[in-house]
């Protein structure tokens, strides 16, 4: 009996300085797609906001610093040789960037570019975590809600090859719908990157657990989903701000079948088997059989002391 397999490589980047020009991060870029298709990668997953420092952490007050971050096309003159290093490669990749339109809308989005340099998928990242306006006091900021809007396309999925394929982004990882919606669509793997602080100025208590945590919320939608998660982080110290690595490899199983060890450059390749989803969903997540969203609707409304005071 023939499986289906699939080599995913996440590749984990070190930080992004504001210094640095577009050329020399997509030549990082270009390397770590290089290194995956030597070691068979064919689908390599990049981090959220991969050609940039991540910007929120910061309030930008010039309006030519701030649009310098924003992709207004994919490719573009800046980004092409990757595009082009794909296609010579013909390796897949995800990337994530921040999105400008045409109708000047601002995204935080994820796409799915095929082994030929093609865009064929899309994703805007619908849960932006941090706030509109600077906190005082912080030690840094997150201002996603400033200066992206939340995602307008819902969660999509792709098929690509031998699979269906769905995105996320960053804070997606740590809410349940993401990837039960993904996984009720048919998604078998989900690819996401992520810019994760070490610590939360908000919620210190959880400080020592930012490694354990972001682990945990992919390992439990990759089980609780049947799906394998390949999981990317710009890690090190950034702007000043220290970001968590951990760049991972997940199966249906839950279990962490690759992982970064660095806060660098690195690369995490492991070939996959996408047969075990369904093996995991005939069974113990036979959603057709098992699942009762029917009686889910009656506990939807809100218990009164909700989940803040
Ligand atoms: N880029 C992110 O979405 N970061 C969030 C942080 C701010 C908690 C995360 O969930 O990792």
């Amino acid at each position: 009996m023939t499986t289906r397999s699939l080599t995913v490589a996440a590749a984990q980047l070190g930080p992004v300085p504001k210094s640095a020009s577009r050329p020399d991060t997509l030549a990082r870029l270009i390397k770590l797609l290089e290194a995956a298709a030597t070691e068979g990668a064919q689908l390599v997953v990049f981090p959220e906001a991969a050609l940039t420092p991540f910007f929120p952490h910061w309030l930008v007050d010039d309006d030519n610093e701030l649009l310098s971050y924003y992709e207004q096309s994919l490719p573009s003159p800046d980004t092409r040789e990757l595009f082009d290093a794909a296609r010579e490669l013909r390796v897949a990749f995800v990337l994530g960037y921040a999105e400008r339109t045409d109708d000047d809308r601002y995204f935080n989005t994820a796409a799915l570019v095929d082994e030929t340099g093609d865009v064929i998928h899309r994703y805007r990242k619908i849960h932006l975590p941090g706030f509109q306006s600077v906190q005082d006091g912080a030690p840094f900021q997150n201002l996603e809600k400033r200066y992206f809007e939340v995602g307008d396309l819902g969660f999509g999925v792709q098929s690509w090859r031998n699979t269906t394929i769905g995105l996320a982004i960053c804070n997606d990882r740590r809410w349940a719908e993401t990837y039960r919606v993904l996984a009720l669509k048919g998604a078998e793997l989900v690819c996401l990157g992520y810019n994760t602080p070490a610590s939360t100025p908000h919620l210190t208590e959880s400080n020592d657990l930012t490694d354990f945590q972001n682990h945990l919320s992919m390992q439990a939608g990759a089980y609780q989903n049947s799906m394998w998660v390949v999981g990317t982080a710009k890690a090190g110290i950034e702007e000043g701000v220290a970001q968590i690595g951990g760049s991972v490899i997940i199966a249906p199983s839950g279990e962490i079948i690759a992982t970064a060890r660095t806060l660098g450059d690195e690369l995490v390749t492991a070939e996959i088997d996408l047969d075990m989803v369904m093996r995991y969903r005939r069974d113990v997540f036979n959603f057709e059989q098992h699942r009762r969203p029917e009686h889910y609707k009656s506990i939807t409304e809100p218990h009164p002391r909700g989940n803040t005071r």
